[in-house]
């Protein structure tokens, strides 16, 4: 299958090549790749998915996998590019991923907070959240990653507008929040694991980070978790902890991970890549090739225990 030769992997990408590079993905490789726009962000850029998977006739499972939540955390894009190429690329001669593909979608959307990634490219490398603005209030955007309806507002995040972590007006609040809410909840059936990629830490998380609840799947989601763990730092001896949110990073209310196990995602996990702090967000491109080679045995693990389940 055919990967835009122009587009560069090892590199992190403004939205205008990675917008170019979404629909050259879907036009070259048709029998692999369907897309789908689920919805537009605050200043208008479509949000598209990339549906990737053998066609068939019956009803496949899927997987929903999300990048760029955060709008500074550039590896994270970077990641669902690598992912969908390294994905048309060895559909066919690696056993795994035809397996994978074959009875599995992979449903991919390369960045969630497109107008926040494009203001860190512009104005400000640092920026986290979305860019919606609202009367009454000078300060711009909020927290994507506190917006969701899982204890919403509860702990772990500020309903002060000028905040990095606002968890928005309400739940849903942020258009682009409720565009992979509603889609998810639209394909809830099909849906059978949720993957969001944030940085830095080297961290497998997942729920619950809004309460220090153990969740009822918690030591299915562990051993699946530390299977991950281990298969990723076969690679380079990178060293991933995994853990309940709450107990492993901080307590946060209205993140995507608690709130797909809600609706019934069972295998619902956010991964913190690389590093541990020396770069964190500034993580050169150097390294995005081990960081994603290594990750996606992460995601295949995942991936293969979904599918045995
Ligand atoms: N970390 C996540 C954040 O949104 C997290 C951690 C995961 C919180 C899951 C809540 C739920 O703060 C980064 N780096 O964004
Ligand atoms: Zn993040």
């Amino acid at each position: 299958e055919i990967s835009p030769r122009s587009h560069n992997y090892m590199k992190y990408n403004t939205w205008e090549k990675i917008e170019a590079w979404i629909s050259s993905m879907a036009s070259a490789n048709p029998s692999l790749i369907s897309k789908q726009v689920i919805g537009t962000t605050f200043e208008g850029r479509s949000m598209t998915v990339l549906k990737i998977g053998k066609k068939s006739s019956s009803t496949k499972p899927a997987i929903f996998l999300d990048c760029g939540i955060h709008a500074r955390e550039w590896i994270s894009p970077a990641f669902c590019q690598w992912f969908v190429n390294e994905a048309v690329s060895t559909y066919g001669s690696d056993a795994e991923m035809t397996t994978l593909l074959d009875q599995m979608d992979v449903i991919v959307l390369p960045v969630f907070n497109i107008d926040g990634y494009v203001y860190t490219w512009t104005n400000n490398r640092m920026w986290r959240k979305t860019r919606s603005r609202r009367p009454g209030s000078s300060c711009v955007g909020a927290d994507p990653n506190r917006n969701f309806d899982a204890g919403w507002c509860t702990t772990g995040a500020s309903s002060n507008p000028c905040s990095d972590t606002y968890c928005g007006s309400k739940a849903e609040s942020e258009v682009e929040v409720k565009a992979v809410a509603d889609f998810i909840r639209q394909n809830r059936s099909i849906i059978k694991a949720y993957l969001t990629v944030h940085s830095y830490s080297q961290l497998l998380l997942f729920p619950y980070s809004y309460t220090y609840q153990l969740a009822e799947h918690h030591s299915e989601l562990m051993s699946v978790a530390e299977g991950a763990a281990k298969a990723l730092r076969s690679l380079y001896g990178t060293r991933y902890t995994s853990g309940p949110g709450a107990t492993t990073i901080y307590p946060a209310a209205g993140g995507s991970d608690d709130w797909a196990y809600d609706l019934g995602v069972k295998y619902s996990y956010t991964f913190e890549l690389r590093d541990t702090g020396r770069y964190g967000f500034l993580l050169p491109e150097s390294q995005i090739k081990p960081t994603c080679e290594e990750t996606m045995l992460a995601v295949k693990y995942i991936a293969a225990h979904v599918l045995k389940n």
